[in-house]
This record gives structure tokens, C-alpha cells and sequence, in this order.
């Protein structure tokens, strides 16, 4: 029986046309293979059909990085972390080498490894740097809200939020911010793991349907169009963000990312999905855990069905 406020796969086609993300809104894969993107949102069988991921050396550097788009948009980059002192310093290096006009924001929740220590010395030597301190952990959610305000307060034209983990390789940063461009613009990119071209490695079977099946339970509950739902590597125009009351956010935690998406759709955003290959992290260890996982559950079971 279908859930209240949730709907069946024949009602897609009666989403708003500018929340359905159209075939023409997804971008060429950036990797050599490249695969036709066809999103078909009329079925849902289809969401859990994995595709074939691109074989690829798995780096943390890659050698030729292709230059970001030559574009005037002021981007801000923001990354939240704790206890990532063993993967920040490559991070910061490889964002500045695939992506050196933007500015990048670390919002360190005071990890006791040192990286917001690391951040602050780091700092004084790279002017396009800032790291901001918060008293403890606080939620990756509240993390990447805060780096939004702090986009919208000094006026940036684009946030764009990653992992500091090397799940989201900064080499995707050129496509993703192509994605913005492209006309028509996109008001989110989003770095995906479920359109063609995209994939993930490293992850047992286990996680990668537990992925897969938390997707389809938001897409469905929250009538969103995109693929990839819960992944954290996304760019958004601020001048959405400036339409969407961000001091309603309930999420403080990992159902962030299907709450926003769902309140740009209400806010009318145009999205765009780019593919990437999401690698599990090598280095350091993982902040979710089965509560957080709980309660990701519950946020978005209750913005489905009442709204709120
Ligand atoms: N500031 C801040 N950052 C956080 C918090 N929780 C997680 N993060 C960061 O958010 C990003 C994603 O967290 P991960 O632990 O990698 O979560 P995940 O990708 O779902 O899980 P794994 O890849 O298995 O580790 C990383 O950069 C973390 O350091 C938090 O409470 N505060
Ligand atoms: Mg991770």
C-alpha cells in the first residue's frame, strides 16, 4: 500500500516540468568512456539497476588535471571535517590543482587529530584558504549549512560542497562546474554515482544496496527526479539557496542532502546530474553510524509524509 503523500512510478510524469531532471540536463561523462545518459524517470526498476562503472586507476592525484571552465562565477568550495588531519593536506592541494580560481572553506567541528590545527597553519600560507572552527561535532548537515551562509553572507555565485575523504575526487570539480553553465543553467550539480558513467568503488555489496535502497526511498517520498540522492558532492547557484528558508532545515545530520534537494525542487531548481566515480575512503575512518543512519531515515520519512 503506498504511503501517504508518497506516490506511484506512473505519477512522475505529473512532476512540475522544472523539478524533472530532463535527459538534456545531464552532462558527458568527463572519463574516457563514455556512456549515453538517459534518465527515465518514468520507471523506478531502473534506480536499482547498477551501471557499469568505467574501469579506472583508483589515485589520489591524477596526473593532467583538465583546467575548471573559464567563467567569472565566484565559487566557493566547502568541506567539512572530522579527523581528517590524514586527508586534508592532499585534498586542499588536489582542489587548488583542478579548480585554482575558487575559494575553499574547511568548517572543522574541533577534531581532536589536529586538522583544523593543520587548517589554520595551512591558512597563512594559502590566501584562497579559510577554515572555520565549531565547538564540537555538530553534524555533517550543520556543517554544509553553514558553508552555504557563509557563501550567501560574502557573495559568492556558487557553493560547491565535497568530502574531505577522496570519496569526491576534486578532479570532477571542472565538470561539475561546467554543469552550471551549461545552458540551460542548472541551478544544483550534482556529482553522481547512479547516472551512466557513474559508479562506486570499494564498497561491499552490502552498502552499496543499502545506497541504492535509501535513494529509491527518497525519491519516492519526496518526489525527487535526480539519481542520486544522498551523495554530498553538489555545486548550488546561491541565488536558489537566497529562495529557500535554510533556518527550516531539520537535518543535521546525512539526511541533509535529500532535505535540501527537496527544497530546491520546491523552490524550483533546475538540476543536473554529472557522473562520477565515488571511491570508498582509503585513509581515516567513517563519521556515520547506525543512529545517524536511523534518524536520516526518519527526517525523510516525515518531510514525505507531513511536510515538515
Ligand atoms: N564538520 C563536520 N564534518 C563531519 C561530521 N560528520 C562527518 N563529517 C565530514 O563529512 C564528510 C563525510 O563523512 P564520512 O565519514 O566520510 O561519511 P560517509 O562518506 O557517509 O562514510 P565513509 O565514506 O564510509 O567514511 C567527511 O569529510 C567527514 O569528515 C560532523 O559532525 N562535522
Ligand atoms: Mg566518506
Amino acid at each position: 500500500m503506498a504511503l501517504p503523500g508518497a506516490f506511484s512510478p506512473s505519477q512522475w510524469s505529473l512532476l512540475p516540468e522544472e523539478t524533472v531532471l530532463a535527459p538534456e540536463l545531464c552532462v558527458e561523462p568527463p572519463l574516457t568512456s563514455r556512456a549515453e545518459v538517459a534518465l527515465d524517470v518514468n520507471t523506478m526498476a531502473d534506480l536499482c539497476d547498477s551501471p557499469v562503472p568505467p574501469k579506472e586507476t583508483r589515485t589520489m592525484t591524477s596526473p593532467a588535471p583538465k583546467p575548471a571552465a573559464k567563467k567569472s562565477a565566484r565559487t566557493l568550495v566547502t568541506v567539512a571535517t572530522y579527523n581528517e588531519r590524514e586527508n586534508l593536506p592532499l585534498l586542499v592541494e588536489e582542489i587548488f590543482r583542478h579548480a585554482p580560481d575558487v575559494d575553499l572553506l574547511v568548517i572543522d567541528d574541533n577534531s581532536p587529530d589536529g586538522t583544523g590545527a593543520w587548517c589554520d597553519e595551512a591558512a597563512t600560507r594559502e590566501p584562497r584558504l579559510k577554515c572555520r572552527h565549531r565547538t564540537g561535532k555538530l553534524g555533517l548537515g550543520t556543517a554544509i549549512l553553514a558553508g552555504m551562509k557563509h557563501a550567501l553572507e560574502h557573495g559568492y555565485d556558487y557553493v560547491l560542497n565535497m568530502d574531505a575523504d577522496f570519496s569526491h575526487h576534486p578532479r570532477y570539480l571542472p565538470a561539475i562546474l561546467e554543469a552550471m553553465e551549461k545552458q540551460p543553467a542548472a541551478d544544483v550539480a550534482i556529482g553522481s554515482r547512479y547516472v551512466a558513467g557513474g559508479g562506486v568503488e570499494g564498497w561491499p555489496l552490502k552498502r552499496q544496496l543499502m545506497s541504492r535502497a535509501v535513494n529509491c526511498y527518497a525519491r519516492w517520498l519526496l518526489w525527487l527526479s535526480a539519481r542520486d540522492c544522498s551523495g554530498a558532492y553538489r555545486c548550488y547557484r546561491t541565488s536558489l539557496l537566497k529562495k529557500i528558508d535554510l533556518d527550516a532545515v531539520r537535518s543535521r545530520g546525512y539526511s541533509f542532502q535529500e532535505e535540501i534537494l527537496w527544497r530546491a525542487r520546491r523552490a524550483g531548481a533546475r538540476m543536473r546530474e554529472v557522473p562520477i566515480i565515488f571511491a570508498d575512503r582509503t585513509r581515516g575512518t567513517s563519521k556515520i553510524n547506525s543512529r545517524e543512519a536511523r534518524e536520516a531515515l526518519w527526517v525523510i520519512f516525515r518531510l514525505g509524509v507531513f511536510g515538515r
